[in-house]
């Protein structure tokens, strides 16, 4: 019976975050390198990933930064090919690069709409197939996607993202059907609402946004990172070596419950 330290032991693991300088992503990096994976991130901005380093120095833990656009085919095969010449090949993918647009379908551009899905839907197809062939040769890997509550509910203005996060719950699971046999494990991850700079715009300042949070929200708080983070270290681990397509959702109780009456059973 393996000990409880070696179930979460990632020592020596190549772990890729997607768009990991910051929030979600940047909390999930350094849980896997305080587990003993060998974290690369990569995000669009070198600025973003020197910060990146900087806060993992900060933890004393290193990092592999790299600079590629997660949406364009051409630079994710550069940037993998990158990974894999000085790090080795990845066994450890998370999906968490993702952008949002809050705009109403009759007033959004088409393009916009398809910029939302080509990073948050489109690009983890490109990843994970970029990323899968090296998985199956080794007959094993763990594969993490960034869904979100908007993968099971709408809500006004998020019309692309619901889109490309309902789409990846999806992709996770068919993903699943074909490379589960090859000892790969692809589960998602649906975070409720998180405190990043992501969700910022309708949090801060009173935004009356915040107010439906916290009654949709049982626990009673936003998330922080590091809830996040919490789960993407079980699934990236061996304790969740027969978890399979599942989406763990991460959100204070949000999906258990349909609303919440003022002052009605409060203690
Ligand atoms: P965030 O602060 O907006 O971070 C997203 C990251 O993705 C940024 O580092 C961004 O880099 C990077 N990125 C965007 N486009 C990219 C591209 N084409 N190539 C490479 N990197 C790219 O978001 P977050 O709140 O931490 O969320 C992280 C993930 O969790 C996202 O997928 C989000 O949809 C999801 N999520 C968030 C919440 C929440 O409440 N915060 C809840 C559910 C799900 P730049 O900053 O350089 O653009
Ligand atoms: C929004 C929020 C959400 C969160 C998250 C919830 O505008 O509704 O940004 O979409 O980011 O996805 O799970």
């Amino acid at each position: 019976m393996e000990t409880i330290k070696e179930l979460f032991d990632l020592t020596g693991k190549v772990a890729l975050v997607t768009g990991g300088t910051h929030g979600i992503g940047l909390a999930i990096g350094l849980i896997l390198g305080k587990a003993g994976a060998r974290v690369c991130v990569n995000d669009l901005s070198a600025e973003k990933l020197d910060l990146c380093r900087e806060a993992f120095g900060k933890e004393g833990l290193s990092v592999y930064t790299l600079v590629f656009d997660v949406t364009d085919e051409k630079d994710v095969d550069r940037g993998i090919s990158q990974i894999e010449a000085d790090q080795g090949p990845v066994e450890i993918l998370v999906n968490n690069a993702g952008i949002i647009k809050r705009i109403p379908i009759l007033n959004m551009p088409v393009a916009d709409y398809k910029q939302v899905i080509d990073v948050d839907l489109v690009a983890p197809f490109i990843v994970s197939r970029r990323v899968a062939p090296a998985m199956i040769a080794r007959r094993s890997g763990k594969i993490i996607n960034m869904c979100s509550m908007m993968s099971v509910y709408g809500r006004n203005t998020v019309s692309a993202y619901a889109s490309a996060k309902g789409g990846l719950a999806l992709l996770t699971r068919n993903m699943t059907c074909e490379w589960a046999k090859y000892n790969i494990q692809i589960n998602g991850i649906g975070p409720g609402y998180i405190e990043t700079a992501q969700t910022g715009p309708i949090r801060e300042n009173g935004h009356p946004f915040n107010d439906l949070v916290m009654t949709r929200t049982p626990a009673g708080r936003w998330g922080q990172p590091e809830d996040v983070a919490n789960a993407a270290l079980f699934l990236a681990s061996r304790a969740s070596d027969f978890v399979n397509g599942h989406i763990l959702f991460v959100d204070g109780g949000i999906l258990a419950n349909f609303g919440y009456v003022k002052g009605e059973n409060d203690l």
